[in-house]
């Protein structure tokens, strides 16, 4: 469980000047990205002696981390190396199938990890996608790692795009990089991190390599020390943007504590019919289950509404 001291930064000036301003004004230090830099606080073996591998202990926890990405990535890898568990890995897709907890404690703070089923996109098609999607979506991971295959990053960047533009608090985890050099490919993860406005740490998760980055780039995410500024799409046509409005006010009249109502808005603009159905029988995120029927009835007239 959050603590509640990290903060969710919204800069309202987005001039350079302007962001380091507000930075200066609330004391947070800018990492450069990756957040690998030199010193001794982030060198490999200060990194390894501050991980303690905490199996399923997990009573409390100050900050949770949801490990996303494509199927095949890596992601249960990472979660193996982070907690000492053996969550089941192997070279085909669609292995993890639910959501799988484990714990760490890294530089004095403990961490639930959750190893997510792979998932294309947040437009899941299938009940794995859907776990996955339910817990980036409604879970509220204090950060998203999202795992990506260095060697296959076009296809991987997809679903990267679509976290960034529902939270700021994401590491992407640059993983296979030991296959992306053995076909000839280089990656510049700066660039890329720079880019996208999270930090990358590049890993190697099946010879335990990059894991001090990757897990001083969570700390500093988690902690608030690094403040993302995450690629997000501006061009919204304004008529759309006005029933997205309208609809996201509607939602979270009736579920005021559904995370990305926004989210949820667009997607029932779009006729989503399994986010339909999932609200209508109260499925989605944390919905009460209390009068979802007559709730979700009138979202479907104000939703015809909004689109008129
Ligand atoms: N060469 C190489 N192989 C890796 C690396 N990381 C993971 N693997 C291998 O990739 C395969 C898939 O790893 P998993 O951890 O099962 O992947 P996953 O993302 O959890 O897969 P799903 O749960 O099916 O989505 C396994 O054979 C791992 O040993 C890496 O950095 N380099
Ligand atoms: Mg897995």
């Amino acid at each position: 469980m959050s603590d509640g001291t990290q903060t969710n930064e919204v800069q309202t000036d987005e001039t350079p000047a302007g962001i380091v301003k507000k930075m200066k004004k609330d004391k947070v230090t800018m990492q450069p990205f990756p957040a690998v830099s030199a010193g001794c606080n982030t060198c490999a073996v200060h990194n390894a002696a501050n991980l303690f591998k905490l199996g399923v202990d997990m009573t409390e926890w100050d900050y949770v981390v949801a490990l996303s990405g494509n199927p095949n990535v890596g992601k249960s890898t990472v979660f193996n190396a982070l907690t000492g568990l053996h969550q089941h890995t192997g070279n085909w897709p669609g292995k993890t199938v639910a959501r799988a907890e484990g714990g760490f404690e890294y530089g004095g703070a403990r961490y639930k990890i959750v190893d997510l089923p792979g998932t294309y996109s947040l437009l899941a098609t299938s009940l794995d996608e859907e776990v996955a999607r339910d817990f980036i979506l409604f879970g509220q991971p204090d950060v998203t790692v999202v795992v990506v295959d260095a060697s296959r990053l076009e296809r991987n960047l997809n679903l990267v795009l679509q976290i960034l533009e529902i939270t700021d608090r994401v590491v992407v985890a640059l993983n296979l990089m030991d296959e992306a050099k053995r076909h000839g490919l280089q990656v510049d993860e700066r660039q890329l991190a720079r880019k996208l406005g999270v930090p990358v740490a590049p890993t190697v998760a099946r010879y335990n390599e990059g894991m001090d980055g990757l897990l001083q780039a969570i700390s500093d995410v988690a902690t608030g020390k690094t403040v993302c500024r995450p690629h997000r799409f501006q061009s919204e046509p304004s008529d759309l943007r006005h029933a997205v409005d309208q609809l996201e006010r509607e939602i979270r009249t009736l579920y005021p504590d559904l995370p990305n109502a926004r989210w949820v808005a667009l997607r029932l603009l779009d006729g989503d019919e399994r986010i339909i159905q999932a609200l209508r029988r109260g499925e989605l995120g944390d919905l009460s289950r209390t009068g979802v029927d007559e709730t979700a009835d009138n979202i479907g007239l104000r939703l015809e509404g909004a689109a008129a």
